[in-house]
């Protein structure tokens, strides 16, 4: 089992599609560990893109992503990071495949909804810009035995 960071950017949360990227991550059989609803500090916005600081991109995210409500989130399951990549989608949402998560619900690149880690790194580094131990939370979800061939 693996864990990855998931964000709906302020874009979704405001058009009211949090429940729609919630439902198609439970429905996958992922588990939800760990969900807020904040507007994150200038020190983690800087801390979560840090790799995008020079880019010319870079002023217009930072000012969008302070701009309204992020909902931060952590999924666990088999593969999860890759798992959870492919249903995002690419990051233009013009090109992302019918399916996914931008392809079926954005269309502009600097409002494509949805943030998820890139790797398995990524992920500890950015659930840990996000979140406290204490806040990831242990429990089973009640059709882990279907879901999985091995349980
Ligand atoms: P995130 O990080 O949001 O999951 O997006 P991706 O992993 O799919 O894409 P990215 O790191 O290349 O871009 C980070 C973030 O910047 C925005 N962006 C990107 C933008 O506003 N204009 C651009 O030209 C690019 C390339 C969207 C996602």
């Amino acid at each position: 089992m693996d864990r990855t960071f998931v964000m709906v950017k302020p874009d979704g949360v405001m058009r009211g599609i949090s429940g729609e990227v919630i439902a198609r991550f439970e429905r996958k059989g992922l588990k939800l560990v760990a969900a807020k609803l904040v507007r994150l500090s200038e020190a983690q916005v800087m801390d979560q893109y840090r790799e995008h600081l020079d880019k010319p991109f870079f002023p217009s995210l930072h000012a969008y992503i302070l701009s309204g409500p992020c909902l931060v989130m952590v999924w666990e399951g088999h593969n999860t990071v890759s798992v959870v990549r492919r249903m995002v989608g690419a990051t233009n949402p013009s090109e992302a495949a019918p399916g996914t998560i931008r392809g079926d619900l954005a269309l502009d690149t600097g409002r494509n909804v949805i943030h998820a880690s890139d790797s398995p790194e990524s992920a500890a580094r950015e659930i840990a810009i996000h979140f406290k131990d204490r806040e990831l939370l242990t429990y089973q979800r009640v059709d882990e035995p279907i879901i999985y061939e091995w349980q």
